[in-house]
C-alpha cells in the first residue's frame, strides 16, 4: 500500500514530497523531505564504504599474475557494493536522505593494522558544494596500494524511481614490490531508487560499470534487479577479458549483497560475514570541519527526533556558510581546499577509458575532478 513504511502523521508530506521529485530534476538536497526520511549522518561518510574489506584491498597486491591481479580487484569491488548501497537500510530501516556536506567538510579515518595486513587510511573532503562534489584517497601504505576517487550525483525520476547518474569514477594504483605501477580505472554504476511509493527506499543498480587495467584487463559488471515476471534482486554477471582474446576469461554470476560463483561453481565473493567499519576519533577530538563535529547538534536533533532543532541547527550551519561565502569574495580571498585539488584532465582516466567500449564509456564532465596532491596517482 502507498505509504506503508510511513509514520501515519507523515502520509501525506511524503506523499507530496514524491510528487515534488516527480516533478524535479537536478540536485535532491534542495527538496524539503519528511523528518522520516532524514539521515543524521552527511555525504562525506560514504567514501568510507570502499575501505570495509581491508583484508581484500590489502590482498589485491599478492596477486602473482596480472590476470590474478584483475581478478582480485574485481573481488574486492563486487565486496564493496553491499556496504555502499545496503547499510542505510539495515542500520534505519530503508534508504535515507543523507546530510548535505558543506564546502570544507572533512571525514577522516582508519582501519588498524591486523595480521601484518597493513594500516588502511581514508581522508574525504567536501571539494565542492555547487554541485556537490566529493573526493576521498583511501590507501593502505604499507603494502602500496591507494584508491583515489570522486563523486557527484545527477537525479532524474522515471516511472516512479529516482535514478542517479553517478559522475565521477575511481583510480586504484598499485606499486608492486618490482618497482612497476599498475593502474585501474574503477566507473560506477547507474543507481535506481525504488520503493519511494510505499515510503521504503531501497537501492537497485542497473547497467554497467566498468574496471580497465593498464595491463590490458577488463572486467564488465553488469547489474539486473527483479525483473516484473523473474530475476532476483542486487544480481549481477561480471565478465574479465584479458587483452590477448575476445572471448571472456572468467565470468562470475550471483548476488553483490550475499554470494557469487564462477562458471565452474566455486565461491567468488561472500559478503554474508560482518564487515569492518572505520575506526574515528572521538567527537571531543574532532576538529571543527570533520564531518560528525560540524553536523553533531543536527545528527542529535535527527536521532532524537527532535526535528526543530535539527532544522534550527541546519539553519545556522547553511547561514554561517552562506556568510563565509560573501565575505570571501569581498575580501578577493576564495576557500582553499586543504587535501585536494582541482585538475583539468585526469590523464589516467582519458588514457584507460579507451579500453572500454566506447559507445559506453560514462562522459566525464568538465570541472569534476579533484586530486590529493601528493598521491602515488597525480
Ligand atoms: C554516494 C557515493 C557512494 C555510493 C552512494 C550510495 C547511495 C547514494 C549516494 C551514493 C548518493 C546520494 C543518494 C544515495 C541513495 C539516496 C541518496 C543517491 C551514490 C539520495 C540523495 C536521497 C534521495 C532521497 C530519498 C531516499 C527519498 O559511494
Amino acid at each position: 500500500n502507498a505509504g506503508e513504511g510511513v509514520p501515519a502523521s507523515q502520509r501525506s508530506s511524503w506523499t507530496q514530497f514524491v510528487k515534488a521529485i516527480a516533478s524535479f530534476s537536478g540536485d535532491l538536497s534542495s527538496l524539503t523531505a519528511p523528518p522520516f526520511i532524514l539521515s543524521p549522518i552527511s555525504l562525506t561518510e560514504f567514501p568510507a564504504y570502499w575501505g570495509e574489506h581491508p583484508q581484500l584491498f590489502a590482498a589485491i597486491v599478492d596477486g602473482k599474475t596480472e590476470e590474478d591481479r584483475a581478478l582480485r580487484v574485481l573481488k574486492w569491488f563486487i565486496s564493496t557494493l553491499k556496504g555502499q548501497y545496503t547499510t542505510r537500510n539495515d542500520t534505519m530501516g530503508s534508504e535515507k536522505k543523507p546530510l548535505n556536506p558543506v564546502l570544507g567538510e572533512e571525514f577522516l579515518g582508519h582501519w588498524p593494522d591486523v595480521n601484518g595486513r597493513g594500516r588502511q587510511t581514508l581522508v574525504v573532503e567536501q571539494v565542492s558544494h555547487h554541485p556537490p562534489i566529493t573526493a576521498y584517497y583511501l590507501e593502505n601504505a604499507s603494502k602500496g596500494i591507494s584508491l583515489q576517487g570522486h563523486n557527484a550525483q545527477k537525479t532524474s525520476f522515471s516511472s516512479g524511481s529516482i535514478i542517479v547518474k553517478q559522475i565521477g569514477h575511481a583510480l586504484l594504483t598499485i606499486n608492486l614490490p618490482s618497482g612497476k605501477k599498475e593502474k585501474y580505472l574503477i566507473t560506477l554504476p547507474r543507481l535506481r531508487i525504488d520503493g519511494l511509493w510505499y515510503g521504503s527506499p531501497y537501492v537497485e543498480l542497473s547497467e554497467m560499470s566498468y574496471i580497465a587495467s593498464s595491463t590490458g584487463f577488463l572486467s564488465t559488471i553488469e547489474y539486473k534487479g527483479k525483473g516484473y515476471f523473474s530475476g532476483k534482486y542486487h544480481s549481477f554477471k561480471a565478465q574479465v577479458f584479458s587483452p590477448s582474446s575476445s572471448r571472456a576469461a572468467h565470468t562470475i554470476e550471483g548476488q553483490w549483497t550475499t554470494t557469487s560463483k564462477d562458471t565452474h561453481g566455486v565461491v567468488f565473493t561472500d559478503v554474508t560475514g560482518p564487515k569492518e567499519t572505520i575506526s574515528t576519533p572521538p567527537l571531543a577530538e574532532m576538529g571543527e570541519w570533520e564531518s560528525r563535529k560540524l553536523w553533531e547538534k543536527v545528527a542529535k536533533g535527527i536521532r532524537e527526533s527532535d526535528f526543530d532543532t535539527a532544522s534550527r541547527e541546519k539553519s545556522k550551519i547553511e547561514n554561517e556558510q552562506r556568510q563565509r561565502r560573501k565575505d570571501e569574495l569581498a575580501a578577493g580571498t576564495p576557500w582553499k581546499l586543504k587535501y585536494f585539488e582541482h585538475v583539468d584532465k585526469d590523464q589516467d582516466y582519458a588514457e584507460l577509458a579507451g579500453l572500454i567500449d566506447s559507445t559506453s564509456v560514462p562522459t566525464e564532465e568538465d570541472g569534476y575532478i579533484y586530486r590529493k596532491p601528493e598521491s602515488p596517482n597525480a
